[in-house]
C-alpha cells in the first residue's frame, strides 16, 4: 500500500461524480471502506457504499469536519464544501443556527421548534456568544450588550432569498428585545403589533413563500439608559406595486384584500358596495388563480389586523377611509371599458355606469370627472392645452398606473401612521442609542429580470461591500491584537460594480433617469446608450446575440441579465396628470392627503423618479448602517418545497455563494486561515514531540514553536501571536497528516503488543 492511499475507515473528501458543468455540485464527505489501485470503495453519510475512481478521493477530512463545529471559522478546511457539510450535519440534528465568525447562519426549519420560549430568552440573557449554542437570541442579546457597553448604535443585517426566514428572524429579534426591555409597557406591544399591519399590506403569497414580504424594512428600536425601549422607527423600501394589478400563476395580491373580504361585516361590505365576499369576483384578485391558503384564515387575520390597528391608535374614520380606497381599487379593477373611434381617432367609452358610480363615490369625485380623467389625456403643445382621447389599451394602462400609485400611497401613509405612534421622542432627552434590524430582499436572478431586480441587486451590492469591509476590518483587528505582521492580503471589494450601477457619473441609474425625462426616450434607446457607454467594461455583459434586447451586470453573486422593457415607465413611477388633477378636486380628504403636494402640470417633470428616491433612501440606510456596529444574519432556505428535514445541497451551495459568505473564507485564506490557541495546539500535536510533561506544566507557546520549527519545512509561513499561532492551510494539513500517521503507528504497535501477550 502506498503512503498516499487512504487509511481504511478514514474520512475523506470525494470529488462529485457526474457533476458535468453544474458548478453547484461540490465535493462530499465519505468514509473509505476499501482501496484498490485504481478505485476506492466509499460509504457516504447515509451509509450507501459505492466505488469511485481513486483520483476522485481528494484528501483526508479535517477532524473539525467530522465532528461538526458551532463556529465555521474554526473549520480546519474553510471551504465551501466543508461549510456545506457542517450545515447539513447540524440541520439533521435540528441545529438550525451556526456561526461563521461574527455572522449567524440560520437555516429555515420549516417547522415550529421549541427554542423560542421565555425560558430560552432567559437562558441567553447576558451571556457571551461562545457560552451557549448558536442562536438568534444570542445575536440579539449581544447587540443589546454592545449598545450598553459601547454606547453605540447597533444594526443587525438580515439577508437571504425569498422564503429563507428573514421576516421570521426579524420577529424573533423584536420578540427578544421586547422581552428583555425592563419596563414591559405599551410601547413594546405597539412595536410587536406593527408587524401584522405591515404584513397585511406589504406581504402576499408568492410561489416561493406564502407570506412573502414585498418590501424591505429597517426597524430601529431606541433604548433608554435604564434598558427599556423608548420608541422605534420603521423605514420601508420599494414596495412591489405591479402585484396590485397583476399576479403570476399561483400567487395572490396583498393579504389585506382577502382578509377584508372575509372579515368585514355584511353591512360594511354593503356600504363599500362589495356585493360579493368571494375574491374570485374581483379581477385584481384573481389573476394568479389562487384565493385561499392552507393554514391561513383570512377572517381571523382580519380580526388580528383590526386589533393591531387599535393598539397602534388608528382612528375608526381612518380605518374606514383605508378600506374605502381598497374597495375603490377593487371596483376600478372590475370596470369595463369599450373601445370606439371618435373623429377617426381611437377612443374609449367608460360606459360601465355601476362601477363608475361606485368608484366615483368612494373617491369623492363626480362620475363625469372620473370618466374623463380615465379616458382622456391633456397635454401641452407650445403652452396650449390639448385634450386627446385614449385607446382602450391606454385607458387600462392608465387605470393600472393610477391604482398602483394609490396603493403605494396608502402603504406609505400606513407606515407613517405607525411611526407617528411608536416614534414618540421625548424632546427633552438626549439622543438615544438604537438597535436596527434590516429585513431586506436578497439578491435576485430570475429568468426575466426587470428594474426592480436592478434596484434590489444594487442594494445587495451595497450591503455586500458593507459586509466585506466589516469582516476585513475584523480580520485586521485580530492580526493587530495578536501583533501579527500581515502584508500580502489581496483584498478586493465590489466598488467597481457600485460605480457602474449608481455611483460614478453616467452610471446605469443616471442613464435610466436621463432617458426617463427625455421626451423621445424609449427602453430601446436606453439600451443603446447603455451599450455605448459601458459596452467595453468587463463587468458589463452584452447579450450573446445582437438581437437580444438585454444587458447584463457581473454582480458579486454572478451575472444577471436585465430586460430593459418597462424600465422607463417603472422609473417614472407616475400616473396621468388628469387623474392627479381629479384627486385635487376630490371631496375625499384622506385621498387628497396621501398624495404629496400636487405640482402644477409643467413642473411635474421635476418630480423625483423611483431610481432617485430609491438611491436616496439607500444612501441614507448605508450611512446609518456604517455608523453602527453590525451583526449579520444570513438566512438559508434548505429546500424549495417548504418541507422540514430536507436539505437540498445544490440549493444551499447556491445561497452560500450568493450570500457572499465565501468572502470570509477568501479573506482568511489570503492571510492565515488556521489559528489555534497555544494550549489547544499543544494538546492536539503534542504527540509529534515525545516526552512532554502535562500541558499545564509546560510553556505551551515555547512547545508550539518547537513543534513548528522541527516539523514544518523551513519555507513554511506561520507566525506566533500573543495568544495564538497563525498557520497557512498547507502547514496545518501537513501537521494533521503527521499526527494521523503517528496515531496509526501507535495503534499498530499496541495491536502487536496485544498479540504478543496473547
Ligand atoms: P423571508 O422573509 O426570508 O422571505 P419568511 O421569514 O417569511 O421568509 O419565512 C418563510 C416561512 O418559513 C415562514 O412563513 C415560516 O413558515 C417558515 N420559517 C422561517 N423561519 C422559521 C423559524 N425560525 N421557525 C419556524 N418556521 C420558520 V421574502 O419576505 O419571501 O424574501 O420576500
Ligand atoms: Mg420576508
Amino acid at each position: 500500500m502506498t503512503s498516499f492511499q487512504n487509511e481504511l475507515g478514514e474520512c475523506v473528501w470525494v470529488r462529485p461524480q457526474n457533476a458535468g458543468d453544474n458548478e453547484f455540485v461540490v465535493p462530499f464527505g465519505a468514509r473509505v471502506i476499501r482501496t484498490e489501485k485504481a478505485r476506492t470503495l466509499i460509504a457516504n453519510d447515509e451509509g450507501k457504499q459505492f466505488w469511485v475512481p481513486a483520483e476522485d478521493v481528494m484528501k483526508a477530512m479535517h477532524i473539525t469536519s467530522q465532528q461538526g463545529v458551532d463556529d465555521m471559522i474554526t473549520l480546519g478546511d474553510l471551504q465551501e464544501y466543508a461549510i456545506l457539510r457542517n450545515l447539513e450535519m447540524r440541520y439533521a440534528k435540528q441545529l438550525i443556527y451556526t456561526y461563521t465568525g461574527s455572522m449567524l447562519i440560520a437555516l429555515n426549519p420549516y417547522q415550529v421548534l421549541p427554542i423560542y420560549t421565555n425560558r430560552e430568552i432567559a437562558k441567553y440573557r447576558g451571556k457571551k456568544i461562545s457560552e451557549l449554542p448558536p442562536h438568534i437570541f444570542a445575536i440579539s442579546d449581544n447587540a443589546f450588550q454592545q449598545l450598553k457597553r459601547e454606547h453605540m448604535n447597533q444594526c443587525i443585517v438580515i439577508s437571504g432569498e425569498s422564503g429563507a426566514g428573514k421576516t421570521e428572524s426579524t420577529k424573533l429579534i423584536l420578540q427578544y428585545l421586547a422581552a428583555i426591555s425592563g419596563k414591559h409597557a405599551w410601547i413594546e406591544q405597539q412595536i410587536i403589533e406593527a408587524n401584522p399591519i405591515l404584513e397585511a399590506f406589504g406581504n402576499a403569497k408568492t410561489v416561493r413563500n406564502d407570506n412573502s414580504s414585498r418590501f424591505g424594512k429597517y426597524i430601529e428600536i431606541r433604548f433608554t439608559d435604564a434598558d427599556t425601549i423608548q420608541g422605534a422607527n420603521i423605514e420601508q423600501y420599494l414596495l412591489e406595486k405591479s402585484r396590485i394589478v397583476a399576479q403570476s400563476r399561483d400567487e395572490r395580491n396583498y393579504h389585506i384584500f382577502y382578509s377584508m373580504l372575509a372579515g368585514l361585516s355584511d353591512a360594511e361590505l354593503a356600504r363599500l358596495e362589495l356585493l360579493d365576499r368571494s375574491s374570485t369576483k374581483y379581477h385584481y384578485l384573481s389573476q394568479g388563480g389562487c384565493h385561499e391558503l392552507q393554514g391561513k384564515s383570512d377572517a381571523k387575520d382580519y380580526a388580528d389586523i383590526r386589533a393591531a390597528m387599535k393598539v397602534l391608535s388608528f382612528g375608526a374614520e381612518e380605518v374606514w377611509s383605508i378600506f374605502s380606497l381598497l374597495a375603490a381599487i377593487l371596483h376600478l379593477g372590475n370596470m369595463y371599458f369599450k373601445a370606439t373611434v371618435v373623429h377617426n381617432m381611437d377612443a374609449t367609452e367608460a360606459n360601465d355606469i355601476v362601477s363608475l358610480q361606485r368608484v366615483a363615490s368612494l373617491l369623492g369625485v363626480t362620475k363625469q370627472a372620473l370618466a374623463n380623467a380615465l379616458t382622456y389625456k391633456t397635454i401641452f403643445v407650445h403652452g396650449e392645452r390639448v385634450v386627446t382621447s385614449l385607446s382602450r389599451e391606454m385607458v387600462i394602462e392608465g387605470r393600472d398606473a393610477f391604482v398602483k400609485s394609490l396603493y403605494g400611497a396608502i402603504f406609505v401613509r400606513i407606515v407613517e401612521r405607525i411611526n407617528a405612534t411608536i416614534n414618540t421622542k421625548d424632546k427633552s432627552s438626549k439622543p438615544l442609542n438604537t438597535i436596527g434590524v434590516l429585513d431586506i430582499f436578497g439578491f435576485e436572478n430570475f429568468a426575466d429580470n426587470s428594474f426592480e431586480q436592478l434596484c434590489i441587486n444594487y442594494a445587495n451590492e451595497n450591503l455586500q461591500q458593507f459586509f466585506v469591509r466589516h469582516i476585513f476590518k475584523m480580520e485586521q483587528a485580530e492580526y493587530e491584537q495578536e501583533s501579527i505582521k500581515w502584508q500580502h492580503i489581496d483584498f478586493q471589494d465590489n466598488q467597481e460594480i457600485l460605480d457602474l450601477i449608481g455611483m460614478k457619473s453616467v452610471n446605469i441609474m443616471s442613464l435610466i433617469d436621463e432617458e426617463s425625462k427625455f421626451p423621445k426616450g424609449t427602453d430601446n434607446t436606453l439600451l443603446e446608450k447603455l451599450h455605448v457607454q459601458h459596452g467595453n467594461r468587463s463587468i458589463y455583459v452584452k447579450p450573446k446575440s445582437n438581437q437580444a434586447a438585454l444587458f447584463g451586470i457581473r454582480h458579486y453573486a454572478g451575472v444577471v441579465m436585465y430586460n430593459p422593457n418597462g424600465f422607463l415607465e417603472k422609473n417614472r413611477d407616475s400616473f396621468s396628470m388628469d387623474l392627479l388633477e381629479m384627486i385635487k378636486k376630490s371631496k375625499n380628504k384622506y385621498l387628497k392627503d396621501i398624495f404629496p403636494i400636487q405640482l402644477p402640470y409643467d413642473t411635474m417633470k421635476k418630480q423625483l423618479t423611483l431610481s432617485v428616491k430609491f438611491r436616496n433612501s439607500l444612501d441614507l440606510l448605508m450611512r446609518t448602517l456604517s455608523a453602527a456596529h453590525p451583526f449579520f444574519i444570513r438566512c438559508i432556505k434548505p429546500n424549495e418545497d417548504k418541507k422540514s428535514n430536507l436539505f437540498d445541497r445544490e440549493l444551499c451551495v447556491r445561497q452560500l455563494r450568493y450570500s457572499g459568505m465565501m468572502e470570509t473564507a477568501r479573506i482568511r485564506h489570503a492571510g492565515y486561515p488556521i489559528r489555534h490557541s497555544y494550549k489547544d495546539f499543544v494538546e492536539r500535536y503534542r504527540l509529534l514531540l515525545p516526552k512532554l510533561g502535562p500541558t499545564d506544566t509546560i510553556d505551551c507557546r515555547q512547545v508550539t514553536e518547537q513543534i513548528c520549527k522541527k516539523l514544518l519545512p523551513a519555507t513554511a509561513d506561520y507566525q506566533f501571536g500573543r495568544q495564538k499561532v497563525f498557520l497557512k492551510d498547507v502547514d496545518d494539513t501537513y501537521l494533521e497528516k503527521e499526527r494521523a500517521r503517528i496515531v496509526l503507528q501507535s495503534i499498530i504497535a499496541i495491536q502487536r503488543g496485544f498479540r504478543r501477550v496473547l
